[in-house]
């Protein structure tokens, strides 16, 4: 076969050499009848390509031809590697191709619902646009996403999906090293797994069933069946009826369950590792990736430390108080005092990462530890990233007495969860665990501001299509 080189490859290297490339159209201009410039536009990365009518180069039918090609379309490039001597603008590559042919391998229909160019400028680039007297189209996020192909094709979204495989592969590997094991939950199951009304209901032969709220009920099972130490990456299904920022219906959850020995810190130590880790590797492995998230939407690099800081729920409170937030000390944090306590947590310790921990008891799950010393408090913890929640996590009640109590004072029907009661009963190991949401780490890491741009295809209150 013919040796094919990608977009992002063409660099001064290859200066004279004779390439073949695969892309889409994407501009194509002509300038009088002997001259056409179209940018192909390969992964995000494009290249400036040039026809030239001259004897044994290209004919006047070749110009028309090419011209004719709409965007989007993909075509064949066989041409040589050129660098002009001007820098090329509105191309990621610094060489130009001399077309010697072309063919359009599919073409695209001649009017698009988006305008990927258009897509893929940034608020800076459209107000400058705009003032120069440029027709353009803001693209609005509801048309992004029900012509979601189109959009994808930008750059930045080319970047994030990368980015956002690597976290969940940076999970993976990291807990495959220490030693935990990949498992599978139902993610149909019997009733409600965080005690919550958001759940989807649907009929399961008959028998009412719903969409797993989380894989927290079996993770746990799974440690009563001396599993030892487990992760899961999945689905996670919640009806939710607030329509925000940060909230989906259906998002994927990286979930960790493990045995602990003496304390929920143990559980903690993990969350600082492996998120420093994953952050680490992510601003190495993902350099191109980031600054091409970064031309569009731009953001400061995450600040981080070495250890994660930990502050106590109490610490928090404190903290908020000293600044005038008047926030309930056995009540949750809204969203509002997460954010004002990100903000003051950055200005005192110079992070934007952080954990924390001792959470009063009754603004979380039955399932959790009530605190030995203080049972208002709890074994428990929230991690933030730029003052919003990327984790939860606990230790959970592994005597099912307790569990039983605790879960009918919240409110829950123990029937609904028996088998997941009765597996305490023929003895449990301490344990404890955490849920991560995947999108909100990589909406967070790249300080993005709706977690829309960072899942394929959402699902939300009001958006079942594509
Ligand atoms: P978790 O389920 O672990 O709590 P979460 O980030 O989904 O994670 P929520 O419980 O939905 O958190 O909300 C956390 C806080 O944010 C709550 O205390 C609530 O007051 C506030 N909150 C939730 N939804 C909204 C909303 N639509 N507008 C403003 N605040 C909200
Ligand atoms: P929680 O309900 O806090 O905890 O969920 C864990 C993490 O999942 C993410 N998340 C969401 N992401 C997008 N859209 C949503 N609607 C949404 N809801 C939650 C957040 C959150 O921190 N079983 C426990 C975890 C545990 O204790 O192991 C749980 O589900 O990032």
């Amino acid at each position: 076969g013919r040796v094919w080189t990608t977009v992002s490859s063409l660099t001064e290297e290859l200066k004279d050499r004779t390439v073949l490339i695969r892309g889409r159209a994407q501009a194509i201009r002509a300038v009088g009848k002997k001259m056409a410039f179209f940018t192909v536009r390969e992964k995000g990365y494009t290249v400036q390509c040039v026809l030239t009518v001259a004897p044994d180069i290209a004919s006047a039918q070749m110009v028309k031809y090419a011209t004719a090609i709409s965007k989007e379309s993909f075509v064949d490039i066989e041409g040589v590697v050129t660098v002009p001597p001007e820098a090329i603008k509105g191309a990621s590559q610094q060489v130009e191709v001399q077309v010697r042919k072309i063919h359009c391998v599919n073409r695209a229909a001649a009017i698009l619902p988006i305008n990927v160019e258009d897509a893929a400028r940034s608020e800076v680039e459209i107000e400058k646009a705009l003032e120069a007297g440029e027709q353009l189209v803001r693209v609005n996020q509801d048309t992004r996403l029900n012509y979601r192909i189109l959009d994808l094709r930008t750059p930045a979204n080319q970047a994030i999906y990368r980015v956002e495989c690597q976290v969940a592969n940076l999970f993976r590997q990291y807990l495959l090293n220490e030693d935990f094991i990949e498992i599978n939950t139902p993610k149909l199951i019997a009733g409600s797994s965080e005690g919550g009304a958001a759940v989807f209901k649907l009929d399961y032969k008959k028998q009412p069933a719903c969409l797993a709220q989380s894989p927290q009920l079996h993770k746990q099972m799974a440690i009563c069946g001396d599993l030892g130490r487990v992760f899961i990456v999945g689905p996670v299904f919640r009806a939710e009826d607030s329509y925000t920022h940060r909230h989906l219906c259906e998002f994927t959850g990286l979930d960790i369950e493990m045995e602990i020995k003496e304390h929920y810190s143990e559980v903690m130590d993990v969350v600082d590792r492996l998120f420093v880790n994953m952050f680490d590797k992510l601003n190495e492995r993902c350099k191109k990736e980031l600054e091409a998230i970064g031309k569009q939407y731009p953001f400061t690099p995450l600040k981080y430390l070495r250890n994660t800081l930990r502050l106590t729920f109490e610490e928090g409170i404190q903290m908020l108080k000293e600044a005038g937030v008047e926030v309930d000390p056995l009540g949750d944090l809204n969203t509002e005092s997460e954010r004002t306590l990100g903000k003051l947590v950055l200005e005192k310790y110079g992070t934007e990462f952080y954990i924390l921990h001792r959470y009063p008891l009754a603004v979380r799950p039955f399932y959790t530890m009530p605190c030995p010393d203080n049972a208002l408090y709890s074994n428990s913890f929230d991690v933030f990233i730029r003052g919003e929640e990327i984790i939860s996590g606990a230790q959970r009640v592994h005597i099912p007495e307790l569990l039983e109590a605790r879960a009918t004072a919240c409110g829950i029907d123990v029937k609904t969860i028996s088998s997941y009661i009765d597996s305490f009963r023929y003895g449990a190991p301490p344990h404890g665990g955490i849920g991560v949401g995947l999108e909100r780490v990589v909406m967070l890491f790249c300080g993005l501001d709706n977690i829309r741009k960072v899942s394929l295809f959402p699902r939300d209150p009001r958006r079942l299509e594509p």
